[in-house]
């Protein structure tokens, strides 16, 4: 039988058997667990809202055997998650009421794509997957993305806020304070990675950024290295929190390097944390990052800054919704 479809009858029986309830379980009881087991394949995503997208992902690989494919459509759940504030055109704007919105996705084998900046564009994972497969560039910013979206035959989406972003963008503009700190518990990127049955690996991450930024800021999530990397000799690593501060370490190709050298995908993030919070040690109270990693042979690990941020896992076995552990 043929590895992919060996794969697609394992996991037939074994989703029909364990995941329903185990998803259930899990998105009620997130469980705090070690790491060092090796699953293959593996989807990793951050935080609770991962485990709908992951699902997403796992049938997408179960019927095409597509990877890329797998981690494009897992993240477009989210894109059209209404209740998440911080992905897609429903997330928080910037200061001028504007929602902007970045997003990457890479193959282990170099190729990627990003947008960054762009606007009413519902689905800019699906445009940066445009970008790496259909333009000679990796990267396309603001205007300029949105024409290459229209010139796709993406359709324009009203910059009408949701309810829910209109009403905390009213309040906050009655102080208008320009600091954007995240608040330790309170956003939702979405970042995925996933090793395939034939070893290979791919990732992708979208974000609306953070809340009330400036009218044009860029945050990690399409910065190829910062939010999101990927290597096929190596393994994979994403990234969540406040930008600024993962990309000053370029965190995800940090940890990506570092598996190369021989650290664990625990280890890696653990350190990818450890510079972090030596190059923003002024306001760390205030700063959460975390940070996602695969390496080849299916291990996984991940560590955030301050304790709140969990991830998503999938293989055979189902999902679970996992608690990371964390430096403070
Ligand atoms: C950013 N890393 O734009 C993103 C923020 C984030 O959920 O993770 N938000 O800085």
């Amino acid at each position: 039988m043929s590895n992919r479809r060996s794969f697609i009858k394992k996991t037939l029986v074994s989703t029909s058997l364990l995941l329903p309830g185990g998803i259930i379980q899990a998105r009620a009881n997130p469980v705090k667990e070690s790491t060092g087991e090796k699953f293959k394949p593996l989807i990793l995503s951050t935080w609770n809202h991962g485990m709908p997208a992951n699902d997403r992902a796992w049938e997408v690989l179960e019927k095409s055997g597509n990877l890329v494919e797998a981690v494009e459509e897992g993240v477009k759940v989210t894109e059209l998650d209404m209740d998440n504030l911080s992905v897609g055109l429903q997330g928080l704007p910037d200061r001028e009421g504007i929602p902007t919105l970045d997003a990457s996705i890479m193959k282990g084998d170099g190729s990627c794509g990003s947008v960054a900046f762009v606007r009413q564009v519902k689905h800019p994972i699906s445009l940066a997957r445009m970008v790496m497969e259909e333009t000679p560039h990796v990267m396309l910013a603001g205007e300029g993305a949105r024409q290459f979206a229209i010139s796709k035959g993406f359709p324009m989406e009203s910059e009408t806020l949701s309810p829910k972003a209109e009403e905390m963008y009213q309040e906050w503009k009655k102080e208008s304070k320009y600091k954007p700190i995240i608040n330790i518990e309170n956003h939702d990127t979405i970042g995925m990675i996933a090793l395939g049955p034939d070893g290979k690996l791919a990732g992708s991450c979208t974000t609306s950024g953070l809340a009330f930024k400036m009218h044009g800021r860029v945050g990690d999530s399409p910065i190829i290295g910062a939010g999101l990397y990927v290597d096929d000799e190596v393994g994979a690593a994403t990234a969540t929190g406040l930008g600024e501060t993962i990309i000053r370490i370029c965190g995800s190709f940090l940890i990506v390097e570092l598996m190369r050298q021989g650290r664990t995908p625990q280890e890696a993030c653990e350190e990818a944390v450890r510079r972090l919070i030596a190059k923003n040690s002024a306001n760390i109270k205030d700063i959460q990052a975390g940070f996602l990693a695969i390496n080849k042979d299916g291990e996984y690990g991940s560590y955030a800054v301050h304790p709140g941020f969990n991830f998503a896992r999938h293989h055979s076995g189902g999902g679970l919704l996992i608690d990371s552990k964390s430096k403070f």
